[in-house]
């Protein structure tokens, strides 16, 4: 046994509360590209052309270009066992709230029901004029791009581009739950992007123990209490069982 997983699974039988922080790793093993890593997405596009607020209204056929492929690729893709594992948790702990950055949808798809959308979601979207139109879900494939708004207006991804701000609300729901949990678990994400990344900061002040599940370091590893170096969708349920042969 992994010395690293069996210090982990004991801060984790000891649990009531469990804060998930995670990002695109958590689906690369579903087949959804990361952003930061070799081949990642922002070496194919850059971001100020397809995922900024001003790249929308410049030219927001592009965007949407960008967006809907996004969506088309996620018609081939299923929860890996690593989301799967993140789902059962809620049946072994008091509380799960996953805070995810990723606008995928795995997470509920795996059967997570607590789950805080940082970034938004692929899945809906709502009016660039703020007519107040909200699309959820706005099903996939689009009609047209970039689609209508019943107000004349074009729809935008209901996604965080970067230079906007974050949902009302999210970080403050997201640090609380920071900040109450027993354990914080870090899975996939490079703690590239604020103030997301600030999250697991927030356990780390509020003396809480935090688990990395990453196979790589990142810019917050050196920050956390463990750091369990491998893929999300081996380690997290090697971890879970774990953690449930010391409940028992
Ligand atoms: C904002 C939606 C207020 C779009 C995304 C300081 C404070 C505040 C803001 C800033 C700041 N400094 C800079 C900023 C601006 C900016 C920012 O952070 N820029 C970065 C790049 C420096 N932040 C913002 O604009 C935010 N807005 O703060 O508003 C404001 C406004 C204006 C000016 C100032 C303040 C909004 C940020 C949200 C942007 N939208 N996503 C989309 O998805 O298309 S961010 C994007 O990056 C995704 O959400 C993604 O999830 C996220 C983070 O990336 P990761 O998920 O970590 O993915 P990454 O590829 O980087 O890493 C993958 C990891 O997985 C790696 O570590 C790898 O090792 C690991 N891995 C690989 N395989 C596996 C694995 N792990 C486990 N298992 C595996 N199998
Ligand atoms: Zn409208």
């Amino acid at each position: 046994m992994n010395r690293g997983l069996e210090t982990a699974a004991r801060a984790l039988a000891g649990a009531r509360r469990v804060a998930v922080v995670s990002g695109a790793g958590i689906s690369a093993e579903s087949g959804v590209p990361t952003f930061r890593e070799k081949g990642g997405l922002w070496e194919q596009v850059r971001i100020e052309d397809v995922a900024t607020p001003e790249a929308l209204h410049r030219n927001p056929r592009k965007v949407w270009e960008f967006y809907e492929d996004r969506r088309r690729n996620m018609q081939a893709v299923q929860p890996n066992p690593g989301h799967h594992a993140i789902a059962e948790m809620e049946n072994v702990f008091a509380e799960v709230i996953t805070i995810t950055q990723n606008i995928d949808g795995l997470h509920q798809r795996a059967g997570s029901t607590q789950v805080l959308e940082l970034h938004g979601s692929l899945w809906k979207a709502h009016c660039l004029r703020a007519c107040g139109v909200k699309r959820d879900p706005f099903p996939y494939p689009a009609p047209e791009l970039p689609p209508r708004c019943e107000c004349g207006d074009i729809l935008r991804p209901s996604v965080v581009l970067f230079g906007d701000l974050l949902p009302p609300g999210a970080m403050e729901r997201a640090s609380q739950a920071a900040a109450d949990c027993d354990v914080c678990l870090v899975v996939g994400t490079s703690g590239a992007v604020w103030p997301a990344a600030g999250i697991p900061l927030v356990a780390c002040q509020a003396g809480r123990t935090t688990i990395e599940v990453n196979p790589a370091d990142t810019e917050i590893s050196g920050e956390l209490d463990l750091c369990l170096r491998g893929p999300a969708g081996t380690v997290l349920p090697a971890l879970l069982s774990r953690t449930r042969e010391l409940i028992s």
